[in-house]
């Protein structure tokens, strides 16, 4: 469940990149989805806000509104989970997907922890995925980052589209190294919640290993 995991925790720990504050005793994590412009990232996260709110897993601070995201989109998630005495806390954030605006989206993953890379299934628009998951890995090479540092997990979005390419197909030219990944269908919630589970609990994992 999510961020139902008992975590042996070091206090006074700092991380390299999760932010550790000792005096509201809280540890803020980033979590960025990624993806190419109208494949669906600014509707996971309305669907993680719906969803959260019913499972009372977390508290969300703030409401996506947009439809074309032209900066970011931004949740605060507060986890009821402590570790140790300190809060989870989850900064979860969309990337405008535009092509124009590939300098905020770099920006947006400075510090980040998670990545959840939405691609859009439909035929079509493979290409703009393809763009968008090689930009991906240029931007965190180009912030210091190693490429397998960043635990990631991909959503094949808009299933239910009519030209939706095959799984394997998607998987041979998205996902060659076998990350974890997701059919989702955004637009109803289907597959959303999985996948950020998934990619929390890797940064929890993460946090506890650095611990
Ligand atoms: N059919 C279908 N439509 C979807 C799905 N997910 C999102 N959409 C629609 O696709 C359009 C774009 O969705 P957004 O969530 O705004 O896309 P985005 O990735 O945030 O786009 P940018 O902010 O431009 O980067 C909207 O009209 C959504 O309703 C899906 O799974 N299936
Ligand atoms: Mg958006």
């Amino acid at each position: 469940m999510l961020l139902g995991v008992d975590i042996a925790f070091s206090l006074g720990l700092v991380l390299v990149m999760s932010i550790i504050n000792p005096q509201n005793r809280e540890i803020n994590c980033k979590i960025v989805y990624y993806g190419p412009a109208l494949a669906g990232k600014t509707t996971s996260l309305k669907v993680l806000q719906d969803k959260l709110k019913k499972t009372k897993k977390g508290v969300v601070k703030k409401v996506p509104q947009t439809e074309r995201t032209l900066f970011f989109d931004f949740l605060a998630l507060s986890s009821k989970e402590k570790i140790r005495n300190y809060s989870t806390k989850f900064q979860v954030y969309t990337v405008p997907g535009q092509v124009l605006y590939e300098d905020s989206r770099k920006l947006l993953l400075n510090g980040v922890d998670g990545i959840v890379f939405v691609a859009d299934s439909s035929i079509e628009h493979i290409e703009d995925s393809i763009r968008s998951m090689n930009e991906l890995k240029l931007n965190l090479s180009k912030l210091g980052y190693q490429p397998d540092e960043i635990p990631m997990v991909i959503q094949y979005n808009k299933r239910d589209s009519k030209t939706a390419a095959n799984l394997e197909e998607l998987r041979k030219i998205l996902n060659p190294d076998g990350l974890p990944d997701f059919e989702t269908v955004a637009k109803t919630g289907e597959g959303v919640l999985d996948a950020f589970e998934t990619v929390l609990s890797s940064v929890i994992f993460d946090l506890k290993k650095a611990a």
